[in-house]
């Protein structure tokens, strides 16, 4: 059994998930400050964002990610944000590029092209993942590997070879997207048993499988992704409340099993990020 330091990530607005599907989804900096600052006090230590505009719609302007951002920071000083590159399916990649431009500590650099449900493609070429990779390297950001299929895990290993990816590696499996691999303990542990040696991993689990394969990634070593992006239901009855209820669960289960929860200079440390507080 393991004894390391979970590291908690809170994806806590997403681009898909709408207020009509659960009414704390946030749109305005209100309720972004609101979701961020309920994850943070319940264990976060990283906030996966995406930006919306009041309206709900997804966006990646790179103002109005400073705008989130900014609020974030004052209301919880010592968090890592980790933007988003990946935005919403359609987006264009100098679109989907913007808030790198904000030099954040990380960013997620989707490394697969995959179907998205229905008609909806989720679209990263190898050289999109190459081009991303490099416009982290030139702004100090450390990526985020994140790996909705087997298949994505072997692309990133390729591009480390090829020295397109550098630094500590730091994977997030994603499982149960709707054209992804499926949140199962056993394509979990093959994804696992697919990273190299040194790698560090999340876990994301869609829907109702978030909770059972973040408990599988704190047996196995990994951290643990939460939130409305992968996931609106705090169990079959009924919507989470707060992003913060979700963290606050996982939280008190790694602490039944033994397990310590990372502050976020724990996690730079775990993560080799540079930044301190
Ligand atoms: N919204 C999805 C199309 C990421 O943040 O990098 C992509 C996504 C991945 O959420
Ligand atoms: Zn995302």
């Amino acid at each position: 059994m393991s004894d390391h330091k979970v590291i908690i990530t809170a994806a806590i607005s997403g681009a898909e998930v709408t207020q009509g599907m659960n009414p704390a989804v946030p749109y305005t900096i209100e309720q972004y400050v609101r979701e961020a600052k309920s994850a943070v006090d319940a264990g976060a230590a990283i906030i996966h964002l995406h930006a919306r505009w009041d309206d709900g719609k997804p966006t990646q302007d790179r103002e109005r990610f400073r705008e989130i951002i900014h609020v974030i920071q004052a209301a919880c000083p010592h968090i890592i944000i980790q933007p988003s590159t990946g935005g919403a399916t359609g987006m264009t990649a100098e679109e989907r590029l913007q808030p790198t431009e904000l030099n954040p500590e990380m960013a997620s650099l989707d490394c697969g092209t995959l179907n998205f449900g229905g008609d909806e493609i989720f679209i990263n070429t190898e050289n999109m993942i190459i081009d991303f990779a490099a416009r982290m390297r030139e702004h100090g950001i450390m990526p985020e590997l994140e790996c909705f299929d087997k298949s994505h895990i072997d692309m990133a290993l390729r591009l480390v070879r090829k020295g397109h990816i550098q630094g500590h590696l730091h994977f997030n499996i994603v499982l149960g997207v709707n054209g992804g691999a499926a949140g199962t303990p056993r394509d979990l542990l093959f994804m696992k048993e697919s990273l190299p040696e040194g790698a560090t991993f999340t876990v994301s689990g869609v829907g109702r499988c978030q909770l059972e394969m973040n408990v599988m990634s704190m047996l196995l070593g990994g951290h643990v992704r939460v939130g409305f992006e992968d996931n609106l239901r705090f169990d079959h009855t009924r919507n989470a409340v707060s992003n913060g209820e979700f963290v606050a669960r996982i939280a008190r289960i790694a602490k039944e099993l033994n397990l310590e929860i990372a502050s976020p200079d724990e996690a730079r440390q775990v993560l080799g990020l540079a930044r301190r507080y």
